[in-house]
């Protein structure tokens, strides 16, 4: 019996597959065969490489892709790598490396690392976003966004993070710190390149119901996106022309507004200035103010503010005259940046009133029409009945809204609106490593495209990449790159410095696996029409708002421009959980807990470390690393390679016996009830699961005499999926010739999965006295509870307890009493 040599097996089928560039595992863009676009995230690739995180979510995509395959389906399961950002760009700069040799030097190693995991990608397809011929396609999307009024300049109060000397978006602002290095964020006001996301906020939000989507994620998406249904509604400023409109979910609690605040940002703090009797206080706290982020701003702290003394607002519906603050718990950039206060009804508005000693009027009653509202030790934030509201009273909350809308439209003082929290994508990055924008400023001409046929605007390659810490990218340095003619006048003008966020590259990636190559267009049209949407998509949660929501922005854009024909670029995704350390901790290299795929490689086996990651528990879970684990499937191969070389011997006389024992027939029933649950778990991404029936399966092999030749050979094609290198090696020693790629998956035998009844015979005393059914394989204890149970039995007892029992399995029961 020849022993598992994991390495040799592993290196000689990864030599097999790589014949004629991976064309084993190439996509045919023509074909009757029925589609699968099997897309995993591509990696950022970093120095330290394959961690066993991707490592999970690859292996569960491959186990799909070569399942797929088996059943005939043509599978698209691509490579690529994501490569522009900040990441290199730092390593670079730390190592005094350009970031394009430090990209090359690791995706040659992420490379080399997935290759030697077996996974089976289609490598005459990989993208690199960093690759001119891929960025130019960037850049020409940008165009078209730019071109629809979709890319706009302006200033902005931005997200700065100090450390990196980047603006960065909101989305990568985590919770008040910057999502790459967690140094907490300052707000500047920037000249910046925006992208119109908020354009499509409802489409955004509509279409997740149509996706096939964690909720999780889903539900991740739909708050980011912030839908908000209330109305905006008008407060005249007494003796003045302005007015005050403020954005109100409860339009309900209209007659309990005690004063109306102003965000320090609002243009109106301006325009009031001239009746504003305590103007320098104003300033001052406008002053102090202006740099708190919106985080600090609605966290639960002291809330701070100063009236606006000789200001007055008017109420619309009973021409109460109200005092006007500015204070910074109201945010510049929600709603319209002021809000009608009502201290009885919004717990931020009751904290301030206590504090600044204002009115408090309950208007909202839960217990309508007993009058016996208490005196509120917090907010009432619930609907009720209306009470001290004029005419409006005892209308419930819902149909107070309605009308009071309505009666305040007919005067123009109040419209139906929408607010959404999701902001504008700011898009421009002060740093080198990056796709340019390809934009020219001209003084003459303002900001002109640069023509489509001079794209890509290739980054300049330079000596000198850091940041300059000013509000400008390294780029702006470079005179001979900046200095251009514009394309409009033909005068001098200079190129946009600043380039896109790391974002950018994967907002369309998937498009172009489909057509890398091509260079009239980022997708033929009858590729684009034949692969989409992504089938399934696997990846990490930490998406959910940045790449998941970006992507389906742009994917959205280019349906309205007819580049594609689907409103939704993924149709299924599957999140894989967290691989902790085996301290139950997130990995981190300062925690020391990181465990290297690489290593266990080495020592177990690719196979090993797959079916491992895959048997850990179910694939969303976060899970915390075992390496007993490892050893365990480790152990399972090993036994399976041990049968298998046991066959060899006997292959040929197995399959001149026609007999089969009863033995064999068990195996062949549990054969199939595998075959249907391996089956059924890999439909629905339960790969832990199918790893045990394949163990259980095992254990009913090794019992002698095994399986039939023709029987073993659906057992290599079960794990072909999960560990492809040792199955094939399998299928080998088995006397077959080829891979096991397009081998047919196994169909299960209805017939022989089903659990067979037989008669089972009750004696008492020697004679027969009744036959019932029974489950074939049925215990003694089981088989005695059922028969003395059965009524015609029991007639024959007599009352009495059996002092023998006789058990045949499966055949008869005699008592003796
Ligand atoms: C009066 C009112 C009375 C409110 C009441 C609530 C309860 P969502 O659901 O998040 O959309 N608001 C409006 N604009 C704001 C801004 N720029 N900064 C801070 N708060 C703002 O919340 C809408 C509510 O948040 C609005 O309804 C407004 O307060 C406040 F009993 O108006 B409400
Ligand atoms: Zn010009």
């Amino acid at each position: 019996m020849s022993k598992y040599d994991f390495r040799k097996i592993e290196k000689k089928w990864q030599r097999v597959w790589s014949r004629n560039k991976y064309k084993v595992w190439a996509a045919e863009d023509r074909s009757s065969k029925k589609k699968f676009y099997d897309l995993v995230m591509f990696p950022y690739p970093s120095g330290e490489g394959l961690h066993v995180g991707h490592v999970e979510g690859y292996t569960a995509a491959d186990i799909v892709a070569r399942f797929r395959r088996m059943n005939g389906e043509n599978v698209l399961h691509p490579m690529g790598w994501d490569a522009f950002g900040l990441p290199a760009e730092n390593y670079a700069i730390k190592t005094k490396t350009h970031p394009s040799k430090v990209v090359a030097k690791n995706v040659a190693n992420f490379k080399k690392q997935l290759q030697s995991l077996g996974l089976s990608y289609d490598w005459s397809r990989e993208i690199n976003t960093t690759d001119p011929e891929y960025y130019k396609w960037t850049q020409w999307i940008f165009l078209q966004l730019f071109k629809k009024g979709l890319a706009y300049e302006a200033e902005v109060a931005v997200n700065w993070c100090p450390k990196d000397k980047t603006v960065i978006a909101n989305e990568e602002v985590v919770e008040g710190c910057c999502e790459r290095c967690g140094t907490k964020v300052e707000r500047k006001k920037l000249k910046q390149w925006i992208l119109k996301i908020t354009a499509y906020a409802d489409r955004l939000l509509k279409d997740l119901d149509e996706l096939n989507w964690p909720e999780k994620v889903k539900e991740m998406q739909r708050n980011w996106i912030g839908r908000s249904e209330g109305s905006n509604i008008e407060f005249r400023i007494k003796s003045n022309e302005l007015r005050i409109k403020v954005f109100t979910t409860r339009a309900d609690t209209l007659f309990g507004a005690s004063y109306v605040v102003l965000a320090p940002e609002h243009e109106l703090v301006e325009k009031l200035k001239p009746q504003i009797k305590n103007r320098e206080e104003v300033i001052k706290y406008v002053e102090r103010t202006k740099n708190r982020s919106d985080r600090d701003r609605q966290e639960n702290k002291e809330k701070t503010g100063v009236e606006l003394k000789g200001v007055k607002a008017v109420n619309p519906v009973n021409n109460e005259e109200l005092p006007v603050w500015v204070a910074d718990y109201v945010l510049a950039h929600y709603g319209t940046g002021a809000v009608m206060a009502v201290p009885a009804h919004d717990q931020r508005d009751f904290e301030f009133a206590q504090k600044f000693n204002l009115p408090t009027t309950i208007v909202v009653c839960p217990h309508y029409p007993e009058k016996t509202c208490p005196v509120l030790d917090r907010a009432y934030e619930d609907e009720g009945h209306l009470v001290a509201s004029g005419q409006f009273d005892g209308l419930p909350s819902a149909k107070a809204k309605e009308e009071i809308v309505k009666w305040l439209s007919q005067k123009g003082l109040a419209e139906k609106k929408i607010s959404y929290k999701l902001r504008d994508w700011i898009f421009s990055r002060q740093r080198y490593w990056g796709e340019p924008i390809p934009i020219i400023k001209c003084e003459k001409c303002g900001n002109q495209p640069v023509p489509e046929e001079d794209l890509p605007v290739e980054l300049p390659n330079v000596k000198n990449y850091e940041p300059t810490g000013e509000a400008e990218s390294p780029l702006a340095g470079i005179a001979k790159w900046v200095n251009v003619k514009c394309p409009k006048c033909d005068g001098l003008a200079k190129r946009e410095t600043n380039t896109m966020p790391q974002w950018a590259g994967s907002c369309w990636y998937y498009l172009r696996y489909l057509d890398p190559a091509n260079r009239q267009s980022l997708v033929a049209n009858s590729k684009e029409k034949y692969w989409m949407p992504v089938d399934l998509y696997v990846g990490g949660v930490e998406h959910a708002v940045l790449h998941l929501l970006y992507a389906r922005f742009w994917h959205k854009f280019l349906y309205d421009i007819g580049m594609v024909g689907t409103k939704e670029p993924f149709q299924k995704l599957v999140n894989q959980g967290l691989i902790l350390g085996p301290d139950n901790q997130k990995m981190s290299k300062s925690r020391g807990n990181v465990i290297n795929p690489d290593d266990l490689v080495k020592e177990f086996g690719a196979d090993s470390l797959r079916l491992y990651e895959m048997f850990m528990g179910p694939l969303e879970d976060a899970k915390p690393w075992q390496t007993e684990g490892i050893i365990g499937v480790h152990r399972f191969l090993n036994r399976m390679h041990a049968i298998c070389s046991k066959l060899e011997v006997r292959n040929i006389r197995d399959d001149n016996s026609n007999k089969q024992s009863d033995r064999t027939l068990n195996a062949e029933h549990l054969l199939h009830q595998t075959i249907k649950k391996v089956t059924e778990d890999i439909q629905n991404f339960r790969f832990n699961t199918a790893i045990s029936a394949m163990m259980i399966l095992l254990n009913e092999l090794e019992k002698n005499p095994p399986l039939e030749i023709s029987n073993w050979k659906l057992v290599t094609k079960l794990l072909f999926p999960f560990a492809p290198h040792l199955a094939q090696e399998c299928w080998e020693i088995s006397g077959n010739k080829g891979l096991l790629d397009y081998e047919e998956w196994p169909k299960w035998d209805e017939k022989l999965i089903q659990e067979e009844e037989f008669d089972l015979v009750v004696q008492i005393n020697g004679k027969t006295r009744a036959v019932i059914k029974a489950q074939k394989g049925i215990a003694q204890a089981e088989a005695e509870k059922t028969a003395l149970a059965d009524p015609s039995v029991q007639k024959w007892l007599e009352g009495k307890t059996p002092k023998k029992v006789v058990f045949v399995k499966d055949r008869l029961i005699s008592f003796v009493i």
